[in-house]
């Protein structure tokens, strides 16, 4: 009763910077049915591995729900209503998504985030995301939320230079990051998966990452 939770660090609420949070085990009672969900999504718009405008094949693959959806190809990067592979709509944002993101970023202060975008990313064992600032959005005062399910991830938050030496932070499945504000153009990425096995992904890392864009 009156003993110490020994798993409350892993639930705490971690400072990231200004406006800007590590909410431990956030979406951790939501993951089997935001998996389900991935799923269902995905059996409509699939996963597929992206070109950067350089011609690169992106290591992660990605797909996206909601009214608008983030894409790569030869042209650059830009948010598309469309699905370029099936030529239809992205599937619907489900009402389970859009109000975990709602109430992440109402627990640091963002009143009035909706995304319109929900961008999942799939990684395996060896994919990463490279140091990067996420300026596709017109409105930069709403925040970004991004959901962390199955294998574990380590996130790379660095400064508003590319050259500044990111801090590490290990992301495990259930885990929510919430920024905005003075920290919605810093530098960050995902470093190389490991292999691993998780009991409802197996050898999958999926991230959502939720925004505003117009
Ligand atoms: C990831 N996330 O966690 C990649 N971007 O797989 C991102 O690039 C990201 O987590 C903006 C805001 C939150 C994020
Ligand atoms: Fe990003």
């Amino acid at each position: 009763m009156m003993q110490p939770d020994l798993f409350a660090d892993e639930r705490r609420t971690l400072p990231l910077g200004p406006d800007a949070a590590l909410l431990g085990g956030f979406a951790t009672e939501s993951a089997e049915a935001l998996i389900s969900h991935i799923q269902h999504i995905t059996a409509s718009s699939p996963f597929r591995h992206m070109e950067t405008r350089s011609g690169k094949r992106m290591s992660v693959a990605m797909s996206n729900c909601g009214s608008l959806g983030w894409v790569s190809d030869r042209s650059g990067y830009r948010y598309d209503a469309l699905d370029p592979l099936t030529g239809n709509p992205w599937p619907h944002m489900p009402r389970l998504f859009r109000e975990l993101a709602e109430h992440a970023a109402r627990s640091i202060g963002f009143h009035n985030f909706t995304p319109e975008a929900c961008l999942i990313n799939q990684y395996r064992p060896g994919a990463r995301l490279s140091l990067h600032q996420d300026m596709d959005e017109q409105d930069r005062t709403a925040p970004i939320v991004s959901v962390s399910l199955g294998l574990p991830a380590t996130f790379l938050w660095g400064g508003h230079h590319r050259a500044c030496r990111p801090k590490r932070y290990s992301l495990i499945h259930g885990d929510v990051v919430v920024w905005g504000g003075a920290s919605r153009m810093i530098f960050h990425g995902i470093d190389v998966l490991k292999e691993g096995k998780h009991p409802l992904t197996e050898d999958v890392r999926f991230n959502l990452t939720f925004r505003k864009v117009r």
